[in-house]
């Protein structure tokens, strides 16, 4: 016992450091919740014209829009979500999921270090500045800016 007691006293910095990255890790797992899902409140997702097909591709279209780092503020966003109701994003942002996004390089990330987050989030990251402005006016049906 003394012998442990020691040891912990010796390496204290990197247990420390292991506790640390440990918890960040699993934190990671209950992050991503996104208070924007209200908007789905009344949303009837099967008033919606598209397959689950259709609506995996618009989410994998927004991702290539968003996930590399290189690239934000991205107008292809708007394009793609513009011919969007409500009961059709619903359906896109089920079949986005949650992602790993890099908020400090602004792209895709790595499952080590980065949250997974659900589509309003990577949008919240992605979407500032002229382009918010933009989205507000062009999106405004869809009530997520
Ligand atoms: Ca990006």
């Amino acid at each position: 016992m003394n012998q442990v007691a020691t040891l912990a006293r010796k390496y204290w910095i990197v247990i420390a450091v292991l506790l640390f990255l440990f918890g960040t890790w699993l934190a990671s797992f209950f992050t991503g919740k996104s208070p924007k899902k209200k908007v789905f409140k009344d949303v009837d997702e099967s008033k919606s014209n598209m397959t689950d097909e259709q609506a995996s591709h618009v989410a994998n279209r927004l991702f290539d829009a968003m996930d590399d780092p290189t690239t934000y503020f991205n107008d292809e966003i708007i394009d793609i979500l513009k011919p969007l109701g409500k009961a059709d994003l619903k359906k896109v942002y089920d079949q986005f999921g949650q992602r790993h996004y890099d908020t400090i390089l602004k792209g895709e990330g790595g499952w080590l270090f980065n949250d997974r987050l659900d589509l309003f989030m990577w949008l919240d990251y992605e979407v500032k500045g002229d382009l918010l402005i933009r989205a507000k006016t062009e999106l405004a049906h869809l009530e997520i800016f």
